[in-house]
């Protein structure tokens, strides 16, 4: 089987996020690649219904501040979801590992303290092809696949609590 393609998914699936409101976090390192995934992620969120006044994009500076940045997001303004953008591409020594280890148990972690979505759109690729075939390339674009996971989770949430 080969490797999914990250954009093509059932858009009968996506429930209508017009009523919703998105923290986007997008880190700048690897920014040919990520500003890539933040396109594809406002434009799947606007596709589903959200509006730009509803979709609160900040930028942090590389991915290990992506924790933190979306913890900002949460703490100081009302959002159904938080979506966070970064690509981490392998390099010559362990930082890769160091720095994959902290993003996703910071994204775990927050998931579980808010009771909130936040979406992992982060990239952790061998080498920088990879990531291009990610972010819009052959392969799709991470920030689509995404948008429509916030979108479901905050449907999921909103669906549960009434
Ligand atoms: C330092 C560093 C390295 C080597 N590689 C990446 C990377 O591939 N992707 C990424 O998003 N960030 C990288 N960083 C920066 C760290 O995420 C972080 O910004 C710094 O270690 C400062 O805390």
């Amino acid at each position: 089987m080969g490797t999914k393609n990250l954009s093509v998914y059932n858009p009968d699936s996506v429930p209508d996020a017009g009523e919703m409101r998105f923290g986007v976090v997008v880190s700048d390192w690897n920014k040919e690649v990520t500003w890539s995934l933040l396109d594809g992620a406002v434009k799947t969120l606007k596709k589903h219904g959200a509006t730009e006044k509803n979709i609160i994009v900040k930028h942090v500076p590389g991915s290990f501040e992506l924790t933190l940045g979306a913890q900002f997001l949460a703490e100081y303004d009302d959002l159904d979801a938080v979506i966070c953008l970064g690509c981490v591409i392998q390099g010559e020594t362990p930082h890769f590992t160091y720095i994959c280890q902290g993003v996703t148990q910071g994204i775990t972690q927050l998931n579980l303290e808010y009771n909130l979505p936040f979406i992992f759109g982060v990239l952790t690729t061998n080498n920088q092809q990879q990531a291009a075939d990610r972010a819009g390339g052959i392969l799709g674009n991470k920030g689509d696949e995404a948008a429509v996971t916030a979108i479901k989770m905050a449907a999921l949430q909103r669906d549960i609590e009434k």
